[in-house]
């Protein structure tokens, strides 16, 4: 059947193809596993393409493979005007993005920070770029730092809703932008930067370096700013940690990613999506490693999950270096694409999934009010439109394929059954984790509107 059919790779190396199992691409996917590719056959198109939307950004194989692409550099003068910029910041910051991951500026970028001395805060796909726990990132004092800062030094992030798109009440609104993008079309986006520095952010990164030890400047510790930031980051600990330690059940997030984070290896990958689940997860589950954290992105779109964790898992078979991955799925999350568990399960890809559930999205009901409210009439009439069946039992999924599953509802529980899927390199497991349906996030810091209205 597949007659005639060749696939051509040449001159860019392909090692894997993403698509379906079965019709229409049958003497495709047959005409790639000739060719020495790797077939994933997935359940849904759409989990396909997500997944295939790492494989580069993961192995940066595209970049490796062909002759190398140009580096572009910023213009010299302004790059001496954004040092001049951040000399004169009494509250700067960086910004790390995702960019800075996709550019593999690491090196530079540490070394930068570092000699600067100035604070950091990651994006949440910049996490890992730089360690969450080097002792300039300010993640813990995010909307402080974000709020307050004077100067900020965008690195390959976009000023879209992830960051409050870069205006009060979430940020100063005299708030100057330095910023940096290979991608033109970014410059401006939202906010009119101070200073524009088009290009490759490590050679960019790199540039800011010499210019800066060049000068022998240094952004000072002893300040003001260092003291607010540092003040902020034990006192948003202290909330954490009481609301992490709290025995109560159900557990709320606090206490979940708490003891998650607990047992994680320090380079597994964690693939996250969800509202709550993954906002408070980014700001519970420390990264080390760059390009090792995947998430809804800038579209925040539901149901990437899956597709990343089964590309990554692909990637990590081949790779070999013992990493795990590891999936954060809010409960609703996960349903987009749920039926992938059955794609890990068949190709035996070891991922563990954890779903955060919470009987819905971003808050739910528990079961005695779910079966009150159906005594009440039609819930179609009654139920919140937030709200999921209680108390589901997605860890059912991964069983009938033949993964593990557990149903989780203490910490000893989470302790067992995630130890127990860490050492199973063998099939996937799915943590099924029951917490209290109106658990929420912990207050974040504004503008109040008066006060914005007074100052513009
Ligand atoms: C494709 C798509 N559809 C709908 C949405 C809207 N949306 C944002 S978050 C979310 C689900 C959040 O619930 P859950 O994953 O259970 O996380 P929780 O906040 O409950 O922890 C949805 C449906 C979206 N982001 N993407
Ligand atoms: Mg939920």
């Amino acid at each position: 059947p597949s007659a005639g059919l060749e696939v051509c790779v040449s001159p860019q190396r392909v090692d894997y193809m993403f698509g379906i199992v079965g019709v229409p691409v049958i003497e495709v996917a047959m005409a790639a596993q000739a060719a020495g590719i790797r077939y994933v056959g997935m359940r849904n198109e759409q989990a396909a393409c997500y997944a295939a939307s790492v494989i580069g950004y993961l192995t940066g194989r595209v970049v490796s493979c062909c002759p190398p692409p140009p580096v572009a550099l910023a213009d010299h003068g302004a790059i001496t005007e954004a040092v001049s910029v951040l000399k004169a910041a009494k509250r700067p910051i960086v910004i790390v993005g995702k960019g800075a991951a996709h550019g593999r500026a690491e090196n530079a970028l540490r070394e930068f920070v570092e000699m600067a001395g100035l604070p950091f805060l990651p994006t949440p796909m910049g996490k890992g770029v730089l360690p969450d726990d080097h002792a300039n990132c300010v993640a813990a004092a995010r909307s402080r730092a974000l709020l307050q800062a004077d100067v900020v030094l965008l690195l390959g992030a976009r000023l879209n809703w992830i960051l409050h798109f870069g205006l009060p009440p979430r940020f100063d609104p005299d708030v100057k932008f330095i910023q940096v993008d290979l991608c033109p079309e970014e410059m401006g986006n939202n906010v009119r930067p101070c200073v524009a520095l088009l290009g490759d952010i490590n050679a960019v990164v790199t540039q800011l370096l010499e210019c800066v030890r060049k000068e022998g400047w240094n952004y000072p510790t002893e300040t003001e700013w260092w003291s607010t930031l540092k003040d902020k980051i034990t006192a948003n600990a202290k909330i954490s940690k009481a609301l992490a330690v709290q025995s109560a059940l159900p557990m709320n997030y606090y206490t979940v990613f708490h003891h998650v984070s607990q047992l994680l290896p320090r380079d597994c990958i964690i693939v996250s999506e969800g509202a709550n689940t993954m906002d408070i997860g980014r700001t519970m589950l420390n990264n080390y490693l760059p390009r090792h954290r995947l998430d809804a992105g800038t579209f925040g779109t539901m149901g990437v999950g899956l597709g990343f964790a089964i590309a990554a898992a692909v990637v990590e078979r081949t790779e070999n270096k013992g990493r795990r991955v590891v999936c954060v799925e809010g409960d609703s999350a996960f349903g987009f694409s749920g039926m992938e568990v059955e794609t890990m399960c068949r190709y035996n890809l070891p991922v563990v999934i954890i779903v955060v559930n919470n009987n819905g999205i971003y808050s739910g009901v528990d079961p005695g009010t779910w079966r009150e409210m159906a005594k009440m009439g039609d819930l179609t009439s009654i139920a919140p439109p937030v709200s999921l069946l209680p108390e589901a039992r997605y860890d059912e999924i991964m069983t009938a394929f033949g993964g593990r599953g557990f149903l989780v509802r203490t910490v000893e529980e989470l302790h067992s059954s995630l130890q127990l899927s860490l050492s199973d390199w063998e099939r996937p497991s799915l943590l099924n984790v029951l917490i209290d349906p109106s658990s929420d996030r912990k207050q974040q810091v504004t503008v109040s509107r008066q006060e914005y209205t007074v100052r513009l």
